[in-house]
């Protein structure tokens, strides 16, 4: 095929290192004096350029990254980035005293965003969502999860999905949407969770499943927020209509949500400051990958971390992400993600450039597309100008991007 990109739409960068994070590769799966070449957005070869045969670099267009670092494409795996206005209010009262809970249980917490979202136009929130998608695509992101969850009724949940697929559209990054629609109650159920729920699992769930504007189902599992069994009915109904789960699990008690995540095959489950060993057994068992997010910790100053050493001695596949949202983490850097991680959780280096990677990609059931830097999978790069990985994790705030490559381009 004759692309724009060369005369046979192979594109080859030479003349780079590469950190593949490659599955079962010894630590970022380095190779010094590497190539990586591509073709109509594929991966068709990375490795060193030695050993490349010579057939697949015929006709590319080649560039010289002048041994500039690559990795895969960042991946943010939770993030509730579609949403009005902010919440920079509660911040405020937080800081004469307030807890979360208390701000929650006096109508402020989730609720004041979803007034904001309804109140908001899908175009409106495609607007006011974009400056935050671009700061992350600014550090090299190219997967992005978009939770629902402010919505909390059918129209709007609809709606919040619908602004995120539109992401998509503008601009050059992969979008997974997950419907979060149990996430809260809203005023007008009036205190009866149990009769929301009837309502997320009967009427919700299938409507956006029939519209195929989700790709996942979530719930927030908490003494806030919705209790296992209210959440088995909502993964119950997840799994008859053919739609993989997440949980927001364990955050501020634990509920076993963290067991009960790993009961229904979930992908990953996420918070875990409270997890206990039995519910890390329980994940491993399942694959569940644990999603740490370290910016909610930080915000609301928790002190409970989530349990990472159980992780380890499980095998439990760790992820990282932004948990971007107005409340808890206004976050939009996955740089400074795993600063955090490092520093606040002590994950390694190599943890936290996996976090954002292999196993961002794990969490969100796209292994098998993205990433990592290995022949088949999309090209979706991103390559720095560091002299080695871990400057990555290190700096707080500076962002040595050189370029992005989203399949291909
Ligand atoms: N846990 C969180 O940290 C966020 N949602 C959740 O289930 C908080 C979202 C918000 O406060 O708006
Ligand atoms: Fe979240």
């Amino acid at each position: 095929m004759v692309g724009a990109n060369g005369k046979s739409g192979l594109r080859l960068w030479r003349n780079a290192r590469l950190a593949t994070m490659a599955d079962g590769a010894a630590g970022l799966g380095i190779v010094e004096k590497g190539a990586i070449a591509a073709r109509d957005g594929l991966i068709v070869y990375a490795g060193t350029e030695a050993d490349m045969p010579a057939s697949i670099g015929q006709g590319a267009e080649a560039i010289d990254c002048e041994g500039r670092w690559i990795t895969p494409g960042l991946i943010d795996c939770h993030t509730h980035l579609v949403y009005a206005g902010n919440r920079a209010n509660e911040f405020e009262m937080r800081l004469v005293g307030a807890t979360y809970e208390e701000v929650a249980r006096a109508g402020g917490g989730i609720v004041s965003s979803v007034k904001s979202l309804r109140a908001a136009s899908e175009s409106d929130l495609v607007a006011q969502t974009l400056p935050r998608l671009d700061a992350l695509i600014a550090e090299g992101v190219t997967t992005v999860e978009v939770k629902s969850g402010y919505g909390l009724d059918l129209e709007n949940e609809k709606k919040s999905l619908r602004a995120a697929r539109r992401l998509g559209e503008e601009r050059p990054v992969t979008i997974r949407t997950t419907c979060l629609a149990a996430h809260a109650l809203p005023p007008e159920a009036k205190g009866d969770k149990d009769a929301f729920i009837d309502l997320v699992a009967a009427t919700i769930l299938p409507a956006v499943a029939a519209e195929g504007l989700a790709d996942a189902v979530d719930g927030f599992c908490e003494g806030i927020a919705f209790s296992p069994e209210q959440m088995a009915r909502v993964f119950d109904k997840a799994k008859a209509l053919g739609l993989p789960v997440k949980l927001h699990a364990d955050q501020l008690s634990n509920l076993h949500g963290a067991e009960l995540a790993a009961r229904y095959g979930a992908l990953s489950a996420d918070h875990l400051e409270y997890t206990d060993e039995a519910g890390a057994a329980a994940m491993a068992k399942a694959g569940t990958v644990a999603g740490i997010l370290p910016g909610a910790f930080y915000f609301i100053r928790e002190t409970k971390k989530p349990p990472v050493e159980l992780f380890r001695r499980h095998d439990v596949k760790m992820a990282l992400a932004t948990d971007s949202n107005p409340g808890t983490s206004p976050l939009t850097s996955l740089l400074l993600t795993m600063n955090m991680a490092a520093t606040l959780f002590g994950m390694t280096v190599d943890e936290c450039l996996a976090g954002i990677t292999r196993e961002a990609a794990r969490a969100l059931g796209l292994l098998h597309k993205t990433g990592t830097l290995e022949a088949g999978k999309s090209a979706d790069l991103a390559i720095w100008d560091i002299e080695r990985p871990a400057e990555l994790v290190y700096r707080m705030g500076f962002n040595p991007l050189h370029a992005r490559i989203w399949r291909g381009q």
